[in-house]
């Protein structure tokens, strides 16, 4: 894993993203899969409105409103396992600290189309954009728990800034919809047992179909200012910690929150 780390991280710096084929095996994805259910039916019950009219995500999985103690530590146990922690290591060597997660399906109502975006360009305008892609960002591990048609990203702008026709489809000006096709873009089929980790902050749309259902585990560098993002009851409490069996992950944001 330490030669791959390089390799790995070296993928990230060129193009902003990597696939790992059959990381997980059916048992992990299996028992990953049970308590992610069992949070989307209740998610889904309660927010039925905001669900059958436009979602296609969720988010705070982790949180106490829909799970209890036992499947919260099971996801806190997976999220901080040795083998994410491994690929989080790869492309943040020191202190990786939680952000959150999210939960991404497909839409209810089939019509509705997917959108290009960077994930910064819902905090920042325009000209702090341009910034903040060249400091730290924001990493997404995508996990599908099923087979789903993935994701498409554009290589490289997890560095550069957009082309003119990027640009215009993204922000929707000059008459183009951000649902367009890019011609940069490439698309990455992903099967139940990959893994994707990609920057949150290049430019990246969700692919709907096959019913998916795929969580995404965001994590920080703690250099970065990012800790306000981070909702207190995502995080485990005291008595989970020390059900986890290496809770660093966790410990850098809730020492990154003491500190204000
Ligand atoms: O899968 C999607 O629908 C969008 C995913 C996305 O934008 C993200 O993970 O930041």
């Amino acid at each position: 894993m330490i030669d791959n780390r390089s390799q790995l991280n070296s993928n990230y710096d060129d193009v902003g993203y990597f696939v790992i084929r059959n990381y997980f095996n059916a048992s992990e994805i299996s028992s990953l899969r049970k308590v992610i259910l069992k949070f989307h039916e209740l998610w889904k019950q309660d927010n039925v409105n905001f669900y059958q009219q436009e979602a296609f995500n969720s988010s705070l999985i982790t949180g106490s409103k829909y799970l209890k103690f036992d499947d919260r530590v099971m996801l806190f146990n997976f999220i901080s396992s040795k083998k994410i922690m491994n690929i989080v290591e790869s492309v943040i060597p020191a202190n990786p600290a939680f952000m959150n997660t999210q939960l991404f399906f497909d839409p209810f109502n089939s019509q509705q189309n997917n959108f290009w975006h960077r994930d910064c360009q819902y905090d920042h305008d325009v000209e702090e954009q341009k910034k903040v892609i060249h400091d730290t960002q924001v990493l997404h591990l995508r996990v599908p728990l099923f087979d789903e048609l993935g994701m498409e990203l554009i290589p490289g702008t997890h560095k550069r800034w957009d082309s003119d026709e990027e640009l215009d489809v993204r922000l929707e000006q000059n008459r183009r919809v951000s649902s367009e096709s890019l011609s940069k873009g490439k698309k990455i089929k992903l099967a139940a047992g990959d893994l994707l980790l990609f920057s949150a902050d290049m430019i990246h749309r969700g692919l709907y179909g096959l019913d998916r259902l795929a969580l995404d585990i965001l994590v920080f560098d703690s250099a970065a200012n990012f800790v306000d993002y981070v909702d207190d009851d995502c995080l485990p409490d005291i008595s989970m910690l020390d059900k986890i069996d290496d809770p660093r992950l966790f410990m850098n944001t809730i020492h990154l929150k003491s500190k204000g």
